[in-house]
């Protein structure tokens, strides 16, 4: 078994239904997780729903359903998000388990045992929007005068009896711990937001509420505490360690934890690299080695809002470009880590240009050229004639240049220097016209086909994780057994002998990527 890797996403409020911003929180640590597992990591994802809090008590009250009913019903929205977007995620929590409750209270009595929860009373500003407490000194005026929390959203005044977390006491150690650690929050312009943030001191944070009961409740000597629940904050974090069976002394938490990458959004970056780190150090757990906040997605720029109707749901979009498309357009098209835009043109355009003419065409126009000229036999191929050249260009951005970006999350360098290659492929088909060859110098046609037959199994390969389902489609096509799929095989030989061994023929291909045709008036 490979090296452990622990990814989590952030779990997202049921409140609704799924946005194209879970979609692509979800699609890209599914790439992530996909691509660890390529290169050999025994990776393991974890998703889910967050459930408690005055968010979603205040949505069901609206809705005049229970919280649970509201939570019952979006979750199941969120796994068929998932599904849908195939995504291999191996736990989806939901934070409404009896599990959950357990790791939450056990999280707490170590904070209580450490010295650093005392009861007091809040009186200060929160958004039920972000489930956040603000300082007067950190809101902002909105329309009218009134005041909003640096978000956009509204705050309202509260004052109740709530324990507090004693933050203050936690500053220099977050300090000194991202500043021995500079890869715990990316990209570098969070880390230095947060850090500065941290500088300038903190206040112990409210981490009870005594106004609804709708979460989990504190724990006391004896049993349950009638007036307290957790502030979500609290319970929802520590889903990361609920999903591995924690507090149980089990094989998954001494297998996967510490987290190696949180992958959540800029918005709640604070919460996973202030409170997080200090509920941990607090309860004598190791850190997660890694927290990435990636930018919003918008809607033709504009962040999407019902007011403003133009919600779009992810599932839709996939229905329309499929999944793969969508999948690529948004891990290409998108610097991981920055904001970025889409519009049905966008994802058509890219996806015409790099999936369907580019490499969509590169393995149509071999494949059809050794089903027609070589009657599908690869057994026949000049093997020792392959140009090196060109192998040794496709091997550089598949074995070298995509994995290591992709790695270091940079996906769009890494597609960028596959497309690369994907088009010096194209050029060589074109260089070599092997369609001309067939009458001219059949050995000579064997070579340069067997070639791109070599390469494109790479460039499959290497790229299966943002579109994994036509990569494996493509590589049924092409005989490859599904245990050599991964970039981790790239460089083995043998491969190619068992796929002739095989001894079956190449079938007529099908296209990978038809082009996506966008009605303008609909678009
Ligand atoms: O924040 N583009 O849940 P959530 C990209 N329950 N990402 C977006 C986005 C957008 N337009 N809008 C939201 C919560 N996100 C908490 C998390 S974790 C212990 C608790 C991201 O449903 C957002 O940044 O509001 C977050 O990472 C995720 O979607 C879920 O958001």
């Amino acid at each position: 078994m490979g090296e452990p890797y622990y990814l989590t996403t952030a779990i997202s409020y049921p409140n609704g239904r799924p946005h194209i911003g879970h979609a692509y929180e979800a699609i890209a640590a599914d790439t992530i997780v996909r691509f660890m597992r390529s290169i050999g990591r025994d990776a393991r994802l974890q998703t889910g729903t967050d459930e408690h809090g005055l968010k979603m008590a205040q949505k069901a009250r609206e809705l005049g359903v229970t919280p649970i009913e509201l939570a019952d019903e979006m979750a199941q929205h969120f796994k068929d998000m998932c599904a849908a977007l195939h995504i291999e995620h191996d736990v989806f929590i939901r934070t409404s388990e009896p599990r959950h409750h357990t790791a939450s209270k056990e999280l707490w009595r170590r904070m209580e045992a450490n010295g650093d929860l005392y009861l007091d009373r809040y009186e200060g500003w929160y958004s039920v929007r972000d489930e956040a407490y603000y300082d007067e000194s950190e809101l902002v005026a909105g329309e009218g005068g009134a005041k909003l929390s640096p978000q956009g959203t509204p705050v309202e005044w509260t004052v109740e009896e709530s324990w507090f977390f004693r933050l203050s006491n936690y500053a220099d150690r977050l300090l000194a711990h991202y500043a021995e650690n500079p890869d715990f929050i990316r990209p570098e312009t969070r880390r230095n937001e947060i850090a500065r943030f941290v500088e300038g001191g903190l206040r112990d944070l409210s981490v009870s509420r005594t106004s609804f009961d709708w979460g989990v409740k504190v724990p006391t000597a004896d049993g349950d505490d009638d007036a307290h629940v957790m502030y979500v904050w609290v319970d929802a974090l520590t889903n990361y360690l609920t999903g591995l069976g924690w507090p149980d002394d089990t094989e998954e938490f001494r297998r996967f934890w510490p987290a190696d990458l949180h992958l959540i959004g800029k918005d709640i970056v604070r919460f996973h690299t202030v409170y997080w780190p200090a509920f941990l150090m607090s309860s004598g757990l190791p850190l997660p080695r890694s927290v990435f906040g990636h930018g919003f997605l918008l809607n033709r720029g504009q962040k999407e809002s019902k007011s403003l109707g133009n919600v779009t749901d992810p599932l839709d979009l996939a229905a329309r470009f499929g999944v793969d498309p969508l999948r690529y357009f948004l891990m290409r098209e998108v610097v991981f880590g920055q904001d970025g835009s889409y519009s049905p043109e966008a994802i058509a355009t890219r996806c015409n240009a790099e999936l369907a003419n580019s490499y969509g065409n590169l393995v149509q126009r071999t494949l059809s050229m050794i089903f027609k000229n070589c009657g599908g036999e690869l057994g026949l191929f000049a093997s020792t004639d392959a140009d090196d050249t060109l192998l040794a260009t496709v091997a550089a951005a598949t074995r070298d240049d995509l994995p290591r970006e992709f790695a270091a999350l940079n996906f769009t360098a890494g597609i960028d220097a596959w497309m690369r290659a994907v088009f010096a492929c194209n050029a060589y088909v074109d260089e070599q016209a092997p369609w001309a060859l067939r009458k001219t110098d059949p050995e000579r046609m064997r070579a340069v086909l067997y070639t791109l037959f070599m390469a494109i199994r790479d460039l499959t390969i290497a790229i299966a994780p943002v579109v994994p389902s036509t990569a494996h489609k493509v590589l049924d096509q092409l005989g490859i057994p599904v245990d050599q799929r991964h970039i981790a095989n790239l460089g083995q030989a043998d491969w190619y002998m068992a796929r002739v061994a095989t001894g079956e023929p190449l079938g007529a291909p099908v296209p990978a990527f038809p082009r996506i045709e966008i009605d303008a008036e609909v678009a």
